[in-house]
């Protein structure tokens, strides 16, 4: 935040009787130290200057106030404490109105619902979402919000962190007033002027009466708590919102305020907090790449596809629901009708859901251009290939594209292993061949690995990094390599979670010990989603090169032979009977598993789900070191964001380098030297965890741009 001097972030002046209140702290009015003293004045002056008869609160820019500054979490806290602003605010004695636009968040909300008039501008956005920092509203937003809206509307609020428009804000009483027109300023002091021709006084929000319906509000409370008992096990700031919310009902206003605090404080504490917010910064910094900042980025008005399988047509989605013109370009008459089909299927279901219009439907296929013709592609900005994952195949595509694309086109491949740095060597500009890694399925999934081969000019980086911002995914900076961050990190890992299966964990106890950890999916399970065929034409291909000193775990490749494949065979790991979409646990792969166990000649030992956790959370932070080590990621939070979007990562611990960070990088060490002992090849300490440890640094200390 702008370490702007107080009085600058925080105006006053007088509009007539009505003193005008303006934070004005770049970019989103956050409320630091030194708003909330500017806040805390501007009251005083309102209580003492005898001019003054009512107040106007109003946030300069595209916001009014994006909450607390994230920032100050963790530092020692400066006073005046936002809880203290606001009840300053709500005891005013002269009326006290907020004009609301755009974002009014976390504290920025406990402010406006701490004043006693609210009127909102059309782009209003008004949310309780501190949950998602593992944090609660700590300014009076859990004893307010229920009291304005009522305990169920309150809950929903604070436990989905859900931003609420202004509309809806209105009807639910979050607001008293939908501005007429955009002119916040106006509307505001309007308002105010209105309110004290009408001689209305304070109206404190402590005293509304949302809360009156005592059996409703008790029944909207034993809701939530019992579905974030479901739903939100693993995780400790939603049942602390409960607490307050339930407190609100059974304590005085202010004495549940202070409990409140209490809970505040403890979630605070809690290292979800803290893996939450550098999830929140984290997902925002990986956008922040040299390439980006060294150049502008092409023009990007229409799109190309080459392959219309499950990713060439879930990547035309992708485009199509970003408004982009597309054209898919497929083998023959028979591929592109079938691409064409998967296209539309995906809108067939949103259309079945009643999530989707017809006509709607039509107006996003309009956009969208069927050939068998490379020619198509002529005029395009760029051209994403989504072909069979061989190398030569790839090479003859790029061929067909570097003869017919315009100059400046960006030429992107999808690949999920091959060299993209070979590719680019098979054509006459390089320079405008990167690669774009899409995840299954491509129109949902939020992760694109962004790969930067050697001779890419940094403007196609940037189109690549303006791409992902066109259509809302989370991008993230890779270097060449086999698996590129993500999938290369995966195979890592894996192959621990196989090592303790042949050595005596069941694959089902390291699933659930995976899951407990708080994925939404083991790996064994995750595989069955993905189709063990996929990882098994990768350990064939990898075959001829695989060191034979290395461990290597037969149990996947006995059940592929079966051809056992997972949920798109009905049977995989687990068995899926009637095409159920959860699996069973199959005696038979108990008893594969044995037989593997004999030919080994291993005798099974017991592993406690710590124990699991531990070895494959090693195996992940020490492959994960050695990628930021190499550059393939620029830093530990680029390989954060990476597991978080793309591999379902529990968002509540950050990633698995802020993990280690919270475990302690000498602990993760330390478990990799002892595993060492059973097998030096696979668990050989990530040479930057050695010097880290030994300089008594962690990950964090290499986010720092
Ligand atoms: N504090 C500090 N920095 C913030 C911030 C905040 N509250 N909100 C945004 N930023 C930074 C962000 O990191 C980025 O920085 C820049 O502003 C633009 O943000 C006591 C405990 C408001 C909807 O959870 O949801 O109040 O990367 O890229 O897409 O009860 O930011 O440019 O260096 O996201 O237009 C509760 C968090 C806090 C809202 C705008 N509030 N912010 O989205 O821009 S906890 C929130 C957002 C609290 C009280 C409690 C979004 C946005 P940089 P951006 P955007
Ligand atoms: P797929 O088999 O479903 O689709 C490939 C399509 O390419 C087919 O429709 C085929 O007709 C078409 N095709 C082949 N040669 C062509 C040519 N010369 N010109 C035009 N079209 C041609 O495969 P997929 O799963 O969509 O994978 C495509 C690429 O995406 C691969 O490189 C794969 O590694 C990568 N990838 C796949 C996944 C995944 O989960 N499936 C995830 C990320 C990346």
């Amino acid at each position: 935040m702008a370490n702007t001097p107080d009085e600058q972030v925080v105006r006053t002046q007088l509009h007539g009787k009505v003193l005008l209140v303006t934070v004005d702290n770049p970019p989103v009015n956050a409320l630091g130290a030194a708003v909330r003293r500017g806040l805390q004045e501007a009251m005083e002056r309102a209580e003492t200057d005898a001019a003054v008869a009512a107040v106007l609160i109003v946030g300069a820019g595209k916001s009014f106030i994006a909450g607390a500054d994230i920032r100050e979490f963790g530092l020692p806290p400066q006073p005046p404490l936002l809880t203290d602003v606001c009840k300053r605010i709500e005891a005013s004695k002269k009326p006290v109105v907020a004009a609301i636009h755009g974002a009014a968040l976390g504290g920025g909300l406990e402010v406006a619902i701490a004043a006693h008039y609210r009127i909102a501008v059309a782009n209003a956005k008004l949310g309780l979402p501190e949950v998602l920092l593992g944090l609660l509203p700590g300014a009076g937003g859990t004893q307010r919000a229920p009291r304005l809206v009522g305990a169920a509307a309150a809950l929903d609020i604070m436990l989905t962190g859900r931003h609420v428009g202004a509309a809806e804000a209105l009807q639910l009483g979050l607001i008293d007033r939908l501005a007429r027109s955009d002119d916040t300023l106006a509307e505001g002091l309007a308002y105010a002027q209105e309110l004290l021709a009408s001689n209305a006084g304070p109206r404190r929000s402590r005293d509304a009466a949302g809360l009156a319906d005592v059996e409703a509000s008790r029944a909207a409370i034993a809701a939530a708590r019992a579905e974030q008992g479901k739903k939100a096990r693993n995780l400790f700031s939603p049942h602390r919102i409960v607490d307050a919310v339930e407190a609100a009902l059974d304590k005085p206003f202010d004495d549940a305020l202070k409990f409140e605090r209490t809970l505040f404080m403890q979630c605070l504490e809690s290292p979800q907090r803290a893996g939450l917010i550098h999830a929140f910064f984290s997902e925002r910094d990986v956008a922040k790449v040299p390439e980006a900042a060294a150049a502008e980025p092409r023009a990007l008005k229409s799109i190309g596809v080459v392959g219309g399988g499950t990713m060439g047509a879930g990547i035309a989605v992708a485009a199509l629901d970003a408004g982009l013109p597309v054209t898919m370009v497929e083998r023959d008459d028979a591929s592109i009708a079938r691409g064409r089909a998967n296209v539309e299927k995906v809108y067939d279901g949103l259309v079945a859901k009643g999530r989707m219009t017809a006509e709607a439907k039509a107006k996003v296929m309009a956009r969208y251009t069927g050939s068998t013709d490379y020619a198509a592609f002529a005029e395009v900005d760029m051209v994403i290939e989504a072909v069979f994952e061989d190398i030569e195949v790839k090479k003859s595509v790029f061929q067909e594209l570097d003869r017919v694309c315009k100059a400046g086109a960006v030429l992107a491949t999808n690949t999920s292993y091959l060299d993209i740095d070979a590719i680019a060597a098979s054509i006459a500009r390089p320079q405008d061949v990167i690669g774009l890694h899409f995840f299954s399925p491509a129109n949902i999934m939020k992760l694109l690995e962004i790969v930067v081969p050697a001779k890419v000019s940094a403007d196609v980086v940037a189109t690549a990094f303006a791409l992902a911002k066109k259509l809302r995914k989370v991008p993230v900076r890779a270097g060449v390599c086999d698996g590129f961050i993500g999938n290369r990190i995966l195979a890592v890992y894996r192959q621990a979670a196989d090592h303790m299966m042949e050595d005596g964990a069941s694959p089902y106890a390291i699933d659930a010990a995976v899951r407990n950890f708080g994925y939404p999916m083991g790996p064994f399970q995750v595989s069955d989603l993905a189709g063990g065929d996929i990882g098994w034409a990768t350990r064939k291909r990898k075959s001829a090169t695989r060191d034979p000193n290395a461990r290597y775990v037969q149990v996947a490749d006995r059940i592929c032979e079966r051809g056992w494949f997972g949920q798109k065979t009905g049977r995989g790991w687990y068995q899926y009977p009637q095409g159920a979409r959860t699996g069973v646990e199959d005696p038979e792969v108990l008893a594969i598993v044995d037989a593997e166990r004999q030919r080994a000649g291993i005798t099974p030992r017991a592993f406690t789900e710590e124990e699991i956790m531990r070895r494959y959370m090693a195996a992940m932070v020490n492959e994960g070191a050695k990628v930021v080590a190499e550059g393939i990621a620029l830093r530990p939070l680029d390989v954060d964001v990476t597991f978080l979007y793309g591999y379902g990562f529990p968002r509540f611990r950050g990633g698995p380098m802020a993990y280690a960070d919270q475990v302690g990088l000498p602990k993760i060490l330390d478990d990799i030297q002892t595993f060492a002992k059973e097998d030096p090849l696979f668990w050989q300490p990530a040479p930057l965890l050695v010097q880290l440890v030994a300089e008594g640094r962690n990950f964090a200390s290499l986010n720092k741009s």
